[in-house]
C-alpha cells in the first residue's frame, strides 16, 4: 500500500476549506494545496500532529503562523531550529519552491482526515497463509532468537538476517516507511507497522520467512506490541495509531481486528478535549496481561488490561505532555518514557498502576527504548540521549535497594551531538549514542561509546562511514555485537565487536536501502536494552 493511497485517501475528504484566501491567507490552489499535504504528512505531521496542534513541535495552526511572515516561515522551514527541527531545504528533502509552498500551506487551514473504522479495518485485512498450512516447527536450524529483523524505509521493505552468519534471509514487502519490528512473546513471528498504519506479520519458522498476514490498522501509525504475559503469548497484537488516534486490537496468530479504542479524552492537565491524542510507545507488561499505552498529547499513560476485551478494563495514568519513547527498567517494572516537549522523563509503576515521578534531563530527551545498566557508584541506572542537544543523562533506576538516587540525575555527559538513540546490554561495558540530527557537518556520520566503569573519562568517537546519516542501535542476542545502520539509499549495517569497538563486518548490497531500525528477536521479547 503507498504512501499516494494515503494521501488519496487524505485528499479525497478535503473540503475547499483554506483554498478560499480568506484576509491575510495566501491562496493556494487545489493542487498545491494537495501537494502541499502531502509534503506535509511526510515531513511535518510526526512532531506537529495533522491537525498542527503541536506535541514534539509547537502548535503550528493556521491562527498561529499569519502572525508570522511568509519569508519567516519559509526560513524555518528550510533551515530548521536550535530545538531539534530539521531544516528540510538545507538536507535536501525539499526545495525552495516547496518550502515556499509549505509555509503558505501553514497559513491555510489543515484538513481534517477520514476516520477508519472497524469494517474499513477488515476490509483491508488478508490472511496470506492460513495458521493450519505454516510450519509446526522451524524449518531450518538458524536461531531463532539471533534473528535480525531490519527496516529499509524507503524502499516499503523489511529484511529478516541471521545474526550468527549475517546472512540476508529473506526481504519482505512491508508498505511505506515502516516504522518498529517487534518480536511475538515466542519469538516465532516479527510484526511490522509503518506510516500507512499497515501491520505484517512475517513468520520465522519458515525457512524463507514471508509475510502471512496483514491489516491496515489506521492510516498513519508508529507503533505495534504483542501480549506477553503467561498463557497470553502470541495471542493478540495491539496498533498505536497516529490518526485516527485510537489503538486497535487483533489477534495474533491472523491479524483479524477484534477492538478499536479510541484514546480522544482529554488533556491531563488543563482538561482540555484533544480531538487528536496519539498512541506513542505501547510496551507490553511481563508481569500483568496488560499493555502500557503512552498517548502524546493528552499526557496519560493507560493500562490497558486485555484478559477481557469485552469487559475492557482500562487505568488512565495522569503523568506528562507530550509523551514519546521509552522503555522498562531493567527488572521491567518500571515504564521510563519521554515527555519531550517538556524536557522530562516520566516514571510509572506498572506493577502498582501508579505514576511515581517525573524530572528535568535536557532539551527534549529521546531515548528510543532507553538503555539500563549498573552503575559502579549510583548502582542500576536508565538513561536518555536528546533531540535538542548532544547531552546523556544518566539516573538512577532502582528505588529498593538505590532508594537515594532513583529517578534523579546521577550523571551528564556530552556526546557527539543532537540523537535519537542510545543501546547497551547486560553483557556489555559499553554504552553507544548516536548523533543523528547533529547539524555540523559530519557529525552525523559517527557515533560516541562510553564506557559504563570510566563514564567521566567521556566517550569515544567511531566514525561509521563518511556519507548518510548513522542512527540506531541492536545488540545481538550474546552481547557482544552492536549493529549500525547507515542512512541512506547505499545503506549498511556495520557490525561491531562490543568489546574491541573494532568493526567485525559491514553488510552491504542493492538490497539494503535505507536501513534505520533493527530488532533482535531475543532482546526485543525480554526487553532488553
Ligand atoms: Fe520514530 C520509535 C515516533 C521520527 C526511527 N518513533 C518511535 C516511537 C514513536 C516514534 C512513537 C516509539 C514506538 C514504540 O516504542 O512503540 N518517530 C516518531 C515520530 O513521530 C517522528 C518524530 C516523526 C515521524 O513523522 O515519524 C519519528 N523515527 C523517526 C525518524 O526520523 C527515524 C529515525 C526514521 C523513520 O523511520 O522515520 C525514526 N523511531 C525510529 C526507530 C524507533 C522509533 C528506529 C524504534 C526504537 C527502538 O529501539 O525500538
Amino acid at each position: 500500500m503507498s504512501r499516494y493511497f494515503i494521501l488519496l485517501t487524505v485528499l479525497s475528504v478535503l473540503g475547499a476549506s483554506g483554498m478560499a484566501g480568506a484576509a491575510g491567507v495566501p491562496k493556494l490552489s487545489t493542487e498545491d494545496y494537495d501537494r502541499a499535504t502531502g509534503i506535509y504528512f511526510d515531513r511535518c505531521s510526526g512532531c506537529h500532529g495533522m491537525l498542527r496542534k503541536g506535541a514534539t513541535g509547537p502548535k503550528i495552526t493556521d491562527e498561529a503562523m499569519l502572525k508570522q511572515s511568509l519569508p519567516e516561515l519559509e526560513e524555518t522551514i528550510f533551515d530548521g531550529t536550535d530545538a531539534g527541527m530539521p531544516g528540510w531545504g538545507r538536507t535536501g528533502d525539499m526545495t525552495k519552491e516547496e518550502t515556499a509552498l509549505v509555509a503558505k500551506f501553514l497559513q491555510n487551514t489543515p484538513p481534517v482526515p477520514p476516520e477508519w473504522h472497524l469494517a474499513d479495518i477488515k476490509a483491508s485485512h488478508n490472511l496470506i497463509t492460513e495458521v493450519s498450512k505454516r510450519p509446526t516447527k522451524p524449518e531450518h536450524k538458524r536461531d531463532l532468537g539471533n534473528q535480525f529483523g531490519v527496516i529499509l524505509r524507503d524502499a516499503g521493505k523489511g529484511a529478516i538476517i541471521d545474526g550468527d552468519t549475517k546472512e540476508v534471509v529473506s526481504v519482505v514487502d512491508t508498505g511505506f516507511a515502516v516504522h518498529i519490528f517487534r518480536a511475538s512473546a515466542t519469538g516465532r513471528y516479527f510484526y511490522t507497522v509503518g506510516r500507512d498504519g499497515v501491520v505484517n506479520m512475517i513468520d520465522l519458522f519458515q525457512k524463507k520467512p514471508s509475510v502471512v498476514a496483514t491489516v491496515r490498522a489506521c492510516l498513519d501509525a508508529r507503533s505495534v506490541d504483542v501480549s506477553k504475559y503467561k498463557g497470553f503469548e502470541d495471542k493478540y497484537a495491539v496498533v498505536g495509531c497516529y490518526w485516527p488516534p485510537q489503538m486497535v486490537v487483533l489477534d495474533g496468530p491472523t491479524l483479524e481486528p477484534l477492538k478499536v479504542i479510541s484514546t480522544r479524552s482529554n488533556t491531563y492537565d488543563t482538561g482540555e478535549y484533544h480531538p487528536e491524542p496519539r498512541v506513542a510507545t505501547i510496551v507490553a507488561s511481563h508481569h500483568k496481561p496488560e499493555w502500557v499505552v503512552a498517548v502524546k498529547e493528552t499526557g496519560m499513560v493507560v493500562l490497558v488490561d486485555y484478559s477481557d476485551l469485552e469487559n475492557l478494563k482500562m487505568t488512565w495514568i495522569e503523568t506528562e505532555r507530550f509523551l514519546h519513547d521509552g522503555g522498562f527498567d531493567a527488572t521491567g517494572r518500571y515504564l521510563l518514557i519521554a515527555a519531550n516537549a517538556r524536557d522530562q522523563m516520566v516514571v510509572v509503576d506498572t506493577k502498582e498502576g501508579k505514576f511515581v515521578t517525573k524530572f528535568e534531563t535536557g532539551t527534549k530527551p529521546h531515548p528510543g527504548r532507553g538503555a539500563n545498566w549498573v552503575d559502579p557508584e549510583y548502582g542500576p541506572v536508565n538513561a536518555t540521549t536528546h533531540l535538542g542537544e548532544g547531552k546523556i543523562t544518566v539516573y538512577g533506576a532502582d528505588p529498593e535497594k538505590h532508594k537515594e538516587h532513583a529517578w534523579k540525575v546521577v550523571r551528564e555527559a556530552e556526546t557527539n551531538g543532537p540523537g535519537l538513540f542510545l543501546k547497551t546490554h547486560p553483557n556489555s561495558k559499553h554504552v553507544w549514542t548516536d548523533a543523528t540530527i547533529s547539524k555540523e557537518e559530519g557529525v552525523n556520520q559517527t557515533v560516541c561509546v562510553f564506557n559504563i566503569d570510566d563514564f567521566d573519562a567521556g566517550c569515544k568517537t567511531i566514525q561509521v562511514a563518511d556519507y548518510g546519516k548513522i542512527v540506531h542501535f541492536e545488540y545481538n542476542k550474546a552481547g557482544d555485537e552492536v549493529w549500525v545502520s547507515v542512512w541512506d539509499k547505499k545503506g549498511q549495517l556495520v557490525v561491531y565487536d562490543d568489546k574491541t569497538l573494532e568493526v567485525k563486518t559491514r553488510i552491504t548490497g542493492d538490497w539494503l536501502d535505507s536501513p534505520t531500525g533493527k530488532w533482535n528477536v531475543h532482546n526485543t521479547v525480554e526487553d532488553i536494552y
